[in-house]
């Protein structure tokens, strides 16, 4: 018997999942480790169950589903994506790349047909990385084999303590089998949307991404002195605000502008003491920096940082720069990719291979094993916004490719 996507089954899963932490204006804000987020977990592992699946969890609540293989011995195919959103967050960031994962176990569930490899779907903790910096926490630490002690400081800006929320969240599912962080596994593919404009402008289906530019998010301090806005004069001002405005003007109007491959955003912005008639005393603001080179990357840092002192010392402030997170550039697996080309050409998909502008925790797990990832297409290539949408059809398609990829790539098993 030949497995099939159960369409209906897929699209009712992705609005089932949409309406945990669902926005009034048709986005989602599941925020990791939230109460959303341990929701959407659990209604995973209820499902998981339903069908006699296992289900495990590791240190850092990564969250996995597991059917056997016929060697179950040999370390998992493991597919998957994250399930935490932004706080403004569409419905298919992230967990179109899960509920196309299950969806493909329960097809071959339901076509009572064994890989030779077990077959593990996977929710990885804290993707986005909004609530507690930095991303994709779950899977760079399921790379690395332990969670970074630096980590136990975390806290979201409202206070909440990481540990804490980690603690909560695999309490919600004491119930999961416990593993050690980082098993083995023998390759990881990820289905995710694109955000991005490329795959709708060319109106193909399907991309085939080949890897991940490198990310790099900097907390940018300027500290002056906070002092009455209506009777300070200008010569005795030391404000952060001019530092901050005049950096960041001339930074806007060249860095993209000079090489179209730069992403450049400041997404965080906050002045304390935040009063209408004070002169701030500290500016802190975020950058992420983004490119396909290394090098070009640090290019970028040393600008950003000659500008910021430049302002620094015309204003009389102090500053301070510090990374918050960096990912490294990442190509994925050539074996895997001829996979997914065979695939798609079995599915008489067309496709186009890409390099992705957003980070994936298929970045980190290609760390460790030969990874790929599959992109459908979004609308307008909006994503992290609510008004983030997929048509049906491409979702349908890539949960088509996710399970013909992955009997190819297990028939290739080692
Ligand atoms: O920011 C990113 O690239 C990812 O979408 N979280
Ligand atoms: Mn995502
Ligand atoms: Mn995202």
């Amino acid at each position: 018997m030949q497995a099939e996507i159960n369409e209906h089954r897929l699209l009712e899963r992705i609005d089932a999942f949409a309406r945990i932490g669902g926005t009034p204006a048709g986005g989602v804000n599941r925020q990791a480790l939230s109460q959303e987020d341990r929701q959407a977990r659990g209604l995973l592992a209820r499902l998981a169950r339903a069908r006699g699946f296992r289900v495990f969890q590791d240190p850092m609540a990564n969250l996995f589903v597991r059917r056997e293989g016929r060697f179950s011995s040999l370390p998992p195919f493991v597919i998957g994506s994250h399930l935490d959103s932004q706080p403004t967050g569409g419905r298919f960031d992230g967990a179109l790349g899960v509920l196309a994962a299950f969806e493909v176990m329960e097809s071959l569930e339901d076509a009572g047909i064994e890989t030779d490899l077990p077959l593990e779907v996977v929710a990885w903790t804290n993707e986005e990385g909004s609530r507690f910096a930095p991303g994709a926490m779950g899977s760079s630490a399921f790379a690395l084999g332990h969670i970074p002690p630096e980590w136990t400081d975390v806290r979201a800006r409202n206070g909440a303590h990481l540990t804490e929320e980690l603690k909560l969240t695999l309490d919600a599912l004491a119930d999961t089998e416990a593993r050690p962080l980082g098993i083995g596994i023998s390759a990881y593919l990820e289905l995710h949307i694109e955000q991005g404009p490329t795959l709708e402008r060319e109106g193909v289906p399907i991309g085939i991404v080949h890897g991940i530019q490198g990310t790099r998010w900097l907390e940018v301090v300027l500290t002056g002195q906070a002092a009455h806005a209506g009777t300070t004069p200008l010569a005795f001002r030391r404000d952060p605000m001019v530092a901050a405005a005049a950096a960041l003007d001339r930074l806007y109007k060249s860095v993209m502008q000079k090489d179209e491959r730069v992403r450049f955003t400041v997404g965080r912005f906050v002045l304390e003491p935040g009063s209408v008639n004070a002169i701030p005393e500290t500016v802190t603001f975020t950058i992420d920096l983004r490119h396909p080179e290394t090098a070009v990357l640090d290019a970028l840092e040393e600008i950003i940082a000659a500008e910021i002192e430049e302002e620094r010392v015309a204003s009389g402030c102090t500053s301070s720069i510090r990374r918050l997170s960096e990912m490294e550039p990442a190509s994925f697996s050539d074996t895997l990719l001829t996979c997914l080309d065979r695939a798609a050409e079995h599915l008489g998909l067309t496709t186009i291979r890409m390099l992705s502008g957003a980070f994936h925790d298929a970045l980190f797990i290609n760390r460790k094993a030969p990874s790929a990832m599959i992109f459908v297409p979004c609308r307008d290539g909006l994503s992290h916004n609510e008004a983030e949408y997929v048509e049906p059809g491409h979702c349908v398609a890539g949960a088509r490719m996710l399970l013909a990829s992955t009997l190819e790539a297990t028939r290739q098993a080692p």
